[in-house]
């Protein structure tokens, strides 16, 4: 086959794309054609129930995640990527996600990347653009019907050879490619162990989040004071919440170790227990803030949101002892 015929075949164009993803270093890949949302009706009603707090931005783009060719008109297509963030790394007191340089540069440069490599393919220009939570696009609904996983009941993404500590990204694009089979089957069955681990009892059914209750939410997306009923569940959690996907029998079995260097836990976090990171925190200025925490997503926060949760973990861990003590009683 010449060149011009292999370019004009979507199978082909499709099966390049994935192994320049692969060679990207992607660890999922599945392509998927932009349409109506499937899931629109349950992000509404989610939406409705005030379910998502003060994430009001999710709210302004709801008409948009209403199809997916809304954000970037005259796309056709997705190639929808996973990047595994190391879910066999211990648990620790700042989500596994948030510990190296943030993940929507990361998976950004290297989506970039694919788009330029599928440009060069095709010797012209191709209208596309990256997200990686970076626009009003349902990720998880768009890498459901690439085939890349199914809704678990703690909401996230599951494939079942590598669980569910990955990152989602897609690059829309205006090119024909062959589409995958979306993943069909629910392989949570009659399991019920993320709902029962949550400490807060964030999931008012299966696979419906209440954010205002999750950890995620009320030490990353809360601005303001953490309600105190929520301060004991909090634990020692500093920043996220990895719990519902630690505790899941596909992540217990196929959580994979860190293998990008760039999410390696920067020096500030690696070295330190809750304890020790919270009394940093609390001392720390806003000049050496920026410095420790440059080019991590936990500027998030502000070091005004980490101050605030560092002082429930201080609290937290400063009773343990005193608990501890009661416990023949
Ligand atoms: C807002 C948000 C949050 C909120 C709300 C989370 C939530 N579950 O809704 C908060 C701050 C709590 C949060 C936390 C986390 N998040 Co977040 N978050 C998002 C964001 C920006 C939007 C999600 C959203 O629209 N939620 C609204 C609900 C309704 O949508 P949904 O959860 O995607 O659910 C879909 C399906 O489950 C389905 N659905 C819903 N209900 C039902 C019911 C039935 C019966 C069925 C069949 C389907 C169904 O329809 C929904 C819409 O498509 C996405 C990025 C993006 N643009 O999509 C990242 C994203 C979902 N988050 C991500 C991550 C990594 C996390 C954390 C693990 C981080 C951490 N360690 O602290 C936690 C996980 C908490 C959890 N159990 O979900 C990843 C998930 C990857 C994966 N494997 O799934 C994403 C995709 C970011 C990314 N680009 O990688 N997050
Ligand atoms: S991330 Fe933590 S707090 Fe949020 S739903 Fe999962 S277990 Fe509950
Ligand atoms: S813990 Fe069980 S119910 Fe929850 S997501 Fe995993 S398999 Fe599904």
């Amino acid at each position: 086959m010449g060149r011009e015929q292999t370019m004009s075949d979507p199978a082909e164009r499709a099966r390049l794309a994935k192994a320049h993803a692969f060679a990207l270093g992607f660890d999922l890949v599945g392509i998927a054609a932009l349409g109506p949302t499937e899931t629109a009706g349950a992000f509404d009603e989610w939406i409705g129930a005030g379910y998502a707090g003060t994430m009001s931005y999710l709210e302004r783009g709801a008409e948009k995640r209403r199809d997916s060719r809304r954000p970037l008109p005259g796309t056709t297509h997705a190639i929808v990527v996973a990047l595994d963030y190391g879910g066999k790394e211990p648990s620790g007191p700042v989500a596994r996600y948030a510990r190296g340089e943030d993940y929507h540069d990361v998976m950004d440069e290297r989506l970039r990347a694919l788009h330029a490599r599928l440009q060069a393919d095709a010797g012209r220009s191709i209208a596309g653009k990256p997200y990686v939570d970076t626009g009003p696009l349902l990720e998880r609904d768009l890498a459901r019907r690439a085939g890349l996983g199914w809704f678990g009941k703690n909401t996230n993404l599951i494939n079942p050879a590598i669980g569910s500590f990955f990152f989602l990204g897609a690059l829309v694009v205006d090119l024909e490619l062959a589409v995958d089979v979306p993943f069909e089957s629910d392989r949570c069955g009659s399991c019920t162990r993320c709902l029962d681990a949550c400490p807060t009892d964030a999931f008012v059914a299966p696979r419906t989040l209440d954010a205002r209750r999750c950890i995620s939410y009320l030490t990353i997306e809360l601005k303001g004071e953490i309600p105190p009923e929520f301060h004991a569940p909090v634990g020692e959690m500093l920043y996220g919440c990895d719990i519902c996907q630690d505790v899941c029998p596909w992540n217990v079995k196929f959580a994979r170790p860190l293998r990008v260097p760039e999410f390696a836990p920067r020096n500030m976090i690696a070295t330190k227990d809750a304890r020790a990171l919270a009394t940093e925190l609390l001392a720390m200025s806003q000049e050496e803030f920026s410095a420790a925490f440059k080019g991590s997503p936990m500027k998030r926060a502000k070091l005004e949101g980490l101050k605030r949760n560092a002082a429930v973990v201080l609290r937290n861990t400063a009773a343990l002892p005193a608990l501890q003590q009661r416990a023949p009683e």
